[in-house]
């Protein structure tokens, strides 16, 4: 059970779970195209164990009840992204009206029993014919993502609580095209300038897609981690600041500021597209709340390998997940009075946290893990984040991109020969909490 309570959060807080398309749905059919994530995942060496999302957790024909899950469980909202390919298997142009239809499904599914729809227009899977083209190398991604924007808005946007355009562009950008982590695959400085900037632009021209097109309550959701120095060296602590810029305020600094940071437009260099700074104005359209996913920190020290990458991590002590990620909470905190203090005062969201642990259903760890983060959650906004909102990651046991289905973040266990699901302990932390309490 938790210590916190509903009520500490006050009348209109919402709490909720989150999925993406690709880690749940499987159902590759009904005129759904091909995404980088199916031909990734395809391509030996790149996930653990070649595992793909063929079948994920079958959510294509299982929602009903994952659904039920949801408002059993007390919870007032579901974060769920749209999958472009299902909706446009060309990225653009046709739309897959089946696609359509299980959208319409879902959503009708969630208002019927009370659950607040809280979409993601981008979670990772390109429709493989724009990743012909260049995918979010190619600047044209800009008016491909708004026409899918502007789709999605006609089509769902009377019946969504809120939007948001992308889901962590660090990811999208920097993992896909320089650490060459997940789909495309990249590891190339130019590719991943490009996308590092492409994927923000393309973010503006969705809001403002979005907002043509009547759709309300719009965000961008990013991943943030807390950037510590190894030690009090000076060369450590300025690794701190570039590891910092990288990940944390190229993306705050662009789409709450519309500046980057200059430490890392002159790493960049001439691998940034010319003139990005004429997209600026776009790239930082006002928002009406910040989504924000934290797992852990990051401990920084100064390169130790000459040629080798700009900033270097190193493992720090505390205790860990299961996916080898340090569990931080007072790391949350800090992020949420940072960005209020430092960047904005728009509503705020916790659009995903949540942690890894070993297949079972008794997951104690991660009931203290909940309950430590919504404690953090509390002392920020006492210190004044107009924090809004929290989503557990995950519903369900999941895809995790290129770890696989070895690495569980559910609050649901799912078993992936019979596709049963079971609730674990930590669903049954957060029932005990929310119920009849709605
Ligand atoms: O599973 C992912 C999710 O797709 C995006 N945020 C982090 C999660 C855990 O790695």
């Amino acid at each position: 059970m938790f210590t916190v309570d509903r009520k500490d959060f006050g009348p209109g807080f919402t709490f909720g779970a989150a999925t993406a398309a690709y880690q749940i749905e499987g159902g590759q059919r009904d005129g759904r195209g091909p995404s980088i994530w199916d031909s990734f995942s395809a391509t030996p060496g790149n996930v653990k164990n070649a595992d793909t999302g063929a079948i994920a957790c079958n959510h294509y024909e299982l929602w009903p009840q994952d659904l039920d899950l949801i408002r059993d469980a007390g919870l007032d909202a579901y974060r769920f992204s749209f999958a472009w390919p299902r909706l446009l298997p060309e990225g653009t142009g046709a739309v897959n009206q089946a696609g359509v239809d299980f959208y319409d499904r879902l959503i009708d599914g969630m208002l019927e029993r009370g659950i607040a729809p809280y979409a993601t227009l981008y979670h990772w899977d390109l429709p493989s014919a724009l990743q012909d083209r260049g995918g979010w190398m190619n600047r044209d991604i800009a008016g491909w993502f708004a026409d899918y924007a502007a789709l999605v808005a006609q089509k769902f946007g009377d019946r969504l609580q809120a939007t948001a355009t992308i889901n962590e562009p660090w990811c999208v950008a920097f993992l896909s095209h320089y650490l060459g982590i997940h789909a495309p695959g990249y590891r190339d400085m130019r590719a991943a300038a490009r996308a590092m900037h492409h994927v923000l632009f393309a973010h503006g021209t969705a809001i403002d897609a979005l907002r043509a097109n009547g759709a309300r309550n719009l965000g961008i959701v990013l991943n943030l981690e807390k950037a510590e120095a190894a030690s009090d060296a000076p060369e450590d602590i300025a690794a701190m600041n570039m590891g910092d810029a990288i990940f944390n305020r190229w993306y705050l600094g662009g789409v709450l500021k519309g500046a980057y940071p200059e430490e890392v437009t002159a790493w960049l260099g001439d691998h940034l597209p010319a003139n990005y700074q004429n997209d600026m104005a776009v790239v930082s359209r006002p928002l009406d709340w910040l989504g924000i996913n934290y797992y852990t920190r990051s401990l920084y020290r100064a390169p130790t390998t000459p040629g080798g990458h700009v900033v270097e991590q190193v493992k720090g002590d505390l205790e860990k997940t299961d996916i080898g990620w340090e569990i931080y909470p007072k790391g949350l905190s800090d992020l949420l009075v940072r960005v209020s203090r430092e960047y904005t005062k728009i509503p705020l969201y916790v659009t995903e946290n949540g942690m890894a642990e070993v297949e079972g259903d008794d997951d104690p760890r991660r009931v203290r893990y909940y309950d430590e983060h919504l404690q953090a959650v509390l002392a920020a906004r006492a210190e004044g984040a107009d924090v809004r909102g929290y989503f557990a990651w995950s519903l369900l046991d999941n895809y995790e991109w290129a770890e696989g289905y070895e690495k569980r973040f559910g609050l649901v266990h799912v078993d992936y020969q019979t596709q049963k699901r079971t609730p674990k302990a930590s669903y049954r932390a957060f029932q005990g909490m929310l119920h009849n309490t709605r």
